[in-house]
């Protein structure tokens, strides 16, 4: 197997019976894995909803690390809209082309930084820089803060191995206090200044709310981000032949992005809490229990994908849920979908081939289930085009 493959764990369960079973921390989650189904539920907000107790909707549950609600993510419908038009508009900024120029400038330099260099550990020297320093912008703060966010690794919430690490979210959460506290003082054009200066139902927004969605700016876009970027390089290193194909054909560029979407599905599954007693795939689900939406698994549904196992760099039709379905869609998704073009455009511009020397993976234990989702460190060498 190449060590870009990501095998699809699911395929078996999903044709079988439709569902998988996850025993998280004696919180048992029913997983759904086709991509009918996946849509279905995450429409159906009534049922399933995320506003349930702040953590309970992520697997592994956060619960016993979380006390602020994120906004909107943890908040249903119809309140989910309100708060979710505050921020929509300052999440689409990705599209403007003097956004588009300093990302550039930011991917540019990184790369001219790694070409030729013996070995570089792709994870924690290129990705994690990349995204902290790409956050900058979408968040409109110094250059410099990328810095401090680098020293938190890649989960705000988990170190090494997954394990949730509350001292680690607090490092955020008083992160997140200080920023409130300089906003407030000295108000700017950052993203902190916009929030606590923008009203929800005639009111200010709270402190409480303003953190809760700063916390889910950090948190969601982080090793989401990382991991994608991680896994295009491999992907690339083992098919020199697409670097040469978006030289040729820059125009697939696009297409391609959602490719590594469906395919890399960066977030394996988020959960919902159930509200009533319910069935799904023939099987009874009791109220209060958990359910979740799981991307990766209707990534591959051959009901929906050709090939679903095979990256097809400008697949036509692809109504991947990489980035989620109906109102909770991703919102970085604008800024990430940016990131990857951009890196991807960048990569074949300046790079000849790229060289694996050694990896580790990083792999989701899911019960019944283990999931590669990219790499906890990945070596290569770059070598530049010219
Ligand atoms: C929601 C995936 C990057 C912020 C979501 C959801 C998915 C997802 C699947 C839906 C969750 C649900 O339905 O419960 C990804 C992937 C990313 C990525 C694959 C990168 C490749 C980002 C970035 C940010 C971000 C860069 C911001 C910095 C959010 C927010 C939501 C969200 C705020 C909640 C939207 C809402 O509830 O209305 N993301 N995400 N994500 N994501 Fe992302
Ligand atoms: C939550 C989640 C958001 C969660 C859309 O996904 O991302 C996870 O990485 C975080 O741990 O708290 O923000």
């Amino acid at each position: 197997m190449k060590k870009s493959e990501l095998p699809d764990p699911f395929e078996k369960a999903r044709l079988d019976k439709g569902y998988g079973n996850l025993n998280d921390q004696n919180d048992p989650v029913t997983m759904l894995l086709r991509h009918k189904d996946v849509r279905k539920s995450a429409h159906n907000y009534k049922t399933f909803q995320s506003g349930a107790q702040p953590g309970r909707i992520v697997v592994p549950s956060e619960v016993n690390i979380r006390d602020a609600r994120q906004i909107p993510f943890e908040v249903d419908p119809p309140l989910h809209g309100e708060y979710r038009a505050i921020i929509e508009p300052w999440f689409k900024r990705p599209l403007l082309p003097e956004y588009q120029e300093k990302l550039t400038a930011q991917i540019s330099t990184l790369v001219d930084g790694i070409l030729n260099k013996d070995s570089l550990e792709v994870v924690n020297e290129f990705a994690l820089p990349l995204q902290s320093r790409a956050l900058t912008l979408l968040l409109n703060t110094p250059f410099s803060e990328a810095e401090t966010w680098i020293s938190w690794g890649t989960h705000v919430f988990r170190s090494e191995g997954e394990a949730l690490d509350g001292d680690k979210a607090n490092i955020l959460y008083n992160y997140i206090d200080e920023q409130i506290d300089r906003a407030l003082k000295n108000p700017g054009d950052d993203m902190y200044s916009l929030l606590l200066s923008s009203e929800f139902q005639g009111k200010k927004l709270t402190r409480e709310e303003v953190k809760g969605v700063m916390v889910l700016t950090f948190a969601g876009g982080r090793d989401t981000v990382i991991n994608a970027v991680t896994n295009s390089i491999s992907y690339l290193a083992e098919h020199p032949e697409a670097l040469e194909r978006f030289r040729q054909e820059p125009e697939i560029i696009g297409k391609a992005v959602e490719e590594f979407i469906r395919y890399f599905s960066p977030l394996t599954q988020m959960g919902r809490v159930v509200t009533e007693d319910t069935e799904v795939c023939e099987h009874a689900i009791k109220a209060d229990s958990r359910i979740s939406l799981c991307w990766a698994s209707a990534n591959r549904d051959t009901t929906v994908f050709e090939n679903p196992n095979e990256i097809v760099l400008d697949r036509k039709i692809n109504p991947h849920v990489g980035f989620g379905f109906s109102h909770h869609n991703c919102l970085g998704a604008t800024h990430a979908r940016q990131i990857l073009k951009i890196l991807l455009k960048t990569l074949a511009e300046k790079v000849g081939s790229i060289e694996i020397k050694d990896c580790k993976e990083n792999i989701e234990h899911l019960d019944e289930f283990e999931r590669k989702v990219g790499f906890n460190s990945i070596h290569v060498k770059f070598k530049s085009l010219t």
